[in-house]
């Protein structure tokens, strides 16, 4: 089991825009375990590769309870969206911060799985909101750019006080 360093906000690396995947090969299925084991740790319920400074086009998803329903994509594209849902965002990269963003309640959004091979998915609800905030890491945005200049500044200073205390 391999754990890997999450880039802490604001470093700039987290505004890096990731690459699509040419081939999924077992390089790429090692970054998926080693991504899914680091998710699993934290604990959260996503992870996007940008986080852990791999600049390709993966992400990993669990939103069970259980942690035993994996979701991988690769290359993911929304192909349809409806709808506008509020719900309250965290982030590994963002520690301790809970903010609310608005985002589409229903999405459609193709990929490809860990075998290479393409679905196509519709969600709603948390697993919606969690598929739209991974691939906007994947695009080098985090959640807190939704905010207001004055929340970015307030979550900037109380993430610069508890990095002080931890140090
Ligand atoms: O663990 C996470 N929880 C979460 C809660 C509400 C909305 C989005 C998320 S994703 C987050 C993990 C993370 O930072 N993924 O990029
Ligand atoms: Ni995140």
């Amino acid at each position: 089991m391999a754990l890997l360093p999450i880039l802490q906000y604001p470093n700039p690396k987290l505004y890096t825009v990731a690459a699509p995947v040419g081939v999924v090969n077992d390089e790429i299925r090692k970054l998926i375990k080693d991504m899914s084991d680091t998710m699993y740790a934290a604990p959260g319920v996503g992870l996007a590769a940008t986080q852990v400074n791999d600049h390709r086009r993966v992400i990993v998803i669990d939103i069970s309870e259980a942690h035993d329903q994996l979701q991988v994509f690769i290359n993911p594209e929304i192909i349809a969206s409806s709808g506008t849902a509020t719900c309250e965002e965290g982030c590994l990269s963002v520690p301790g911060i809970f903010e609310k963003v608005k985002r589409a309640e229903r999405i459609t959004v193709c990929a490809l799985d860990a075998r290479g091979h393409s679905f196509t998915l519709d969600a709603e609800g948390l697993l919606a909101v969690c598929i739209q905030h991974e691939m906007d890491h994947l695009e080098g945005k985090v959640f807190v750019d939704y905010l207001s200049r004055l929340k970015q500044q307030r979550i900037l200073a109380k993430l610069k006080k508890q990095q002080r205390q931890v140090m």
